[in-house]
């Protein structure tokens, strides 16, 4: 017998746990965070219920109601109006938080109106425990009338009485849900009527959706018009109809609550959440704490992350000693040496730094501490315009915008959301950590205070202070020049603080490890290539003229060192007259007044596809002028302009600090605002105001240090 298959939504309220559920069901590894709004787009997976049935499960964001106000809640409604192409539910899995059992019901009570057959999977059993919450699960199935089945995606308990659960009701399509939870109809019964002589199949609850959101689902204009006047005709009154809907469920849950569950006195027990809040959040402790946590965050990727690094360093230089001493001299050998090696050298030693950072952000989200942050910093951050919510997407976006674009679906407020969005780049991003390293250890000297504070660590505090400052600035200015007028409000509900999962803390590290090197690798790899090419070859005349100037001096080169230097200025005269070279020639008139030389200049157009691309830029560069085994930073330390003054002075390499901290040099993130803003408009707007607050900062740095 063929396998069928059947198509299930997961739905419920925000950090319910569905994807947590998700990823149980179908082994994939979908982001999972303990705060609400961590989904924020569909996602698809699959799970054999049976040996003959298998579920294409799709998970979703998470939504409180029916009633959709974030740009995430309404990828769920979508879909669950029958209003989204892609997905067609057949079955939806309920997720419910057994912990917080009343505001979960609400929205079960919706979908199973919509007629659905529905199966109700109840999470977080284990916490309503220690609550001293015991709720009657066989009595709720009775009052719902759909199947209710108790799980702990955490622990992969209730997994496979919820797949034969599924399978029975999956197998039994046509039976929905016997009665209305409410009577919708007599909500409105005459428009109800009307938006069902258009659309028999529609349940009477989806009939009143279809009145009060018929202009966001992809109906014929016809059709649309025929609502319209449904609701002339019968003055249909959607506020009043909607408040007396959640009246009536909450009237009825009310009745089911008093009935099954068992909560004891709010009062009565604290618990070790609300125990810790009260340090946590308090008005002196809580900041203080905020502060040392980031600060925590911040030193120890560097500190715990040098170890490693330096071994790393270690090895690709005895790798390319040992190379370089077999293999013989050619143009293929320095491009193996100099250019791939050096190039995933480069790209591999800062795999611990973001290791550390994403494993450290993983575990702020996991145990439910970056609900907090948002908490605390609402205050500060509405005098910017801004919304608490705004701090998840700015703090992950220390380790990437593109993501962190995305989460600020979970916004409300589309002012707010829109800053988010336009200054969320300008948090410093781990593409950034590269540059900055290898700029800070050209001019901080490595020293500790107290044993521990490393100087060059506070110097990278500093530039990620200068991307979070800048950002509430950038804001702030924004704040009067964008005219969207509606309503803010900030509502997060604090979830429970919970042990992290060393297992999702771990796997996020790999797996963020792996792309970095696979995505982040492939374009340095490629681009360092290419530009060993252009930065070796150039148009014929110039680099015959370059080889017959220095000719005779390498030959008459009496001493080893004399002709260890006139090799050195014939390679660099190479070099200026290759293509690349003649090129950052050219753009240097741009770049001078920030303190910048031309090979920079290559460094800074090549860091427009992704900024991580300066490290191996600089290293093919400085390799193809002086091919011998010292170190990109001992090159870039002893690098000298013509006049045989430093590259690299202090002036020079704050300023390029600077530069990197603030211009929008990413491709990616220019990419992912466009898809969340749907017009160029916004990435073009970050594109020219990022870069020319960059080139205004570095300007004004390099002439404050000079
Ligand atoms: N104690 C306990 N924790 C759970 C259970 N199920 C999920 N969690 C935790 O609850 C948090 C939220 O889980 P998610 O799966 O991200 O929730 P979600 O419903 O997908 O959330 P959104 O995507 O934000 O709507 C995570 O920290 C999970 O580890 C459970 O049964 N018991
Ligand atoms: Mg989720």
């Amino acid at each position: 017998m063929p396998i069928s298959s059947v198509h299930i939504a997961l739905v419920g309220n925000p950090n319910s746990g569905k994807t947590s559920l998700f990823n149980a069901l179908t082994g994939l590894n979908q982001k999972v965070g303990n705060f609400p709004g961590v989904t924020v787009d569909k996602k698809t997976g699959h799970c054999p219920l049976d040996e003959k049935l298998d579920a294409v499960i799709i998970d979703l964001p998470g939504t409180y109601s029916l009633y959709p106000r974030r740009a995430d809640e309404w990828v769920a409604y979508r879909v669950m109006m029958g209003a989204d192409a892609d997905v067609q539910p057949e079955v939806v899995l309920l997720v419910a938080d057994a912990s917080n059992l009343k505001r979960n019901l609400l929205f079960c009570s919706q979908v199973i109106d919509l007629k659905y057959p529905v199966v109700i999977a109840l999470t977080m059993m284990d916490i309503a425990g220690k609550k001293d919450i015991e709720v009657d699960i066989e009595g709720i199935e009775r009052e719902l009338g759909v199947p209710v089945v108790a799980v702990n995606p955490r622990k992969n308990k209730g997994l496979v009485q919820l797949k034969k659960v599924l399978a029975q009701t999956a197998r039994q399509k046509h039976i929905k849900p016997l009665q209305d939870f409410i009577t919708n109809r007599e909500l409105a019964p005459a428009a109800i009527d009307k938006v069902k002589g258009i659309y028999p199949s529609l349940s009477d609850y989806a009939a009143i959706h279809y009145l009060i959101n018929h202009e966001s689902f992809p109906l014929p204009a016809n059709q649309q018009a025929a609502i319209e006047q449904a609701e002339k005709d019968t003055a249909f009154n959607p506020t009043k109809t909607q408040a007396e809907e959640i009246m009536q469920r909450y009237t009825r849950i009310r009745q089911i609550m008093k009935k099954n569950v068992v909560e004891p006195d709010p009062l009565q027990r604290k618990l070790f959440t609300e125990k810790l809040d009260n340090i946590l959040l308090h008005r002196i402790w809580g900041y203080l704490t905020l502060l040392v946590v980031l600060f925590l965050l911040f030193q120890s990727v560097f500190w715990v992350a040098q170890y490693p690094m330096n071994a790393i360093d270690w090895s690709f230089s005895q790798l390319r000693a040992w190379m370089g001493g077999f293999l013989p001299t050619a143009w293929w050998s320095n491009l193996l040496v100099n250019g791939f090696l050096a190039g995933l050298n480069g790209i591999l030693v800062f795999v611990p730094q973001i290791m550390i950072l994403f494993g450290l952000i993983t575990l702020l989200e996991d145990s439910g501490y970056m609900a907090r942050i948002s908490f605390l910093s609402d205050k500060l951050m509405r005098k910017v315009g801004l919304n608490g919510k705004s701090v998840m997407p700015m703090i992950s976006g220390f380790a990437c915008a593109v993501p962190a674009i995305m989460s600020a679906r979970n916004i409300e407020n589309k002012k707010e959301r829109l800053l988010t969005i336009l200054v969320t780049p300008l948090m410093s991003c781990s593409a950034r950590l590269p540059v900055f390293t290898i700029l800070i250890a050209l001019v901080v000297p490595s020293k500790y205070y107290f044993g521990f504070l490393s100087l060059q660590g506070l110097v990278m505090m500093g530039l990620y202070l200068l991307g979070v400052v800048m950002a509430l600035t950038v804001s702030y200015v924004l704040k009067f020049l964008i005219k969207i007028k509606e309503k803010s409000f900030f509502i997060l509900e604090l979830p429970v603080y919970r042990a992290p999962r060393w297992k999702n803390v771990g796997i996020t590290m790999l797996e963020k490890a792996r792309i970095f090197v696979v995505d982040a690798g492939r374009v340095i790899l490629l681009i360092s290539l290419l530009l060993w090419f252009l930065s070796s070859y150039g148009p014929s005349g110039r680099m015959d003229a370059a080889e017959k100037k220095y000719a005779t001096a390498r030959q008459q080169a009496a001493t080893p060192e004399a002709k260890l230097a006139a090799d050195k200025e014939y390679n660099s005269a190479k070099l200026q007259n290759s293509y690349a070279g003649i090129f950052g020639k050219s753009i240097e008139p741009v770049i001078k007044p920030l303190g910048y030389d031309w090979k920079i200049g290559i460094a800074l157009i090549t860091s427009f596809a992704a900024r991580e691309v300066f490290v191996g830029t600089m290293a093919t560069l400085y390799s193809v002028e002086e091919n011998d085994d010292t170190t990109l930073k001992q090159k870039m330390q002893t690098a000298t302009r013509e006049d045989g003054t430093l590259v690299y002075t202090l002036p020079t390499t704050l300023s390029l600090m600077v530069f990197y901290v603030l211009a929008m040099q990413c491709m990616s993130t220019l990419a992912v605002v466009k898809r969340e803003t749907r017009s160029w408009k916004w990435p073009a707007i970050q594109l020219v105001y990022m870069t020319g607050l960059a080139y205004f900062m570095s300007w004004v740095v390099f002439h404050v240090f000079s």
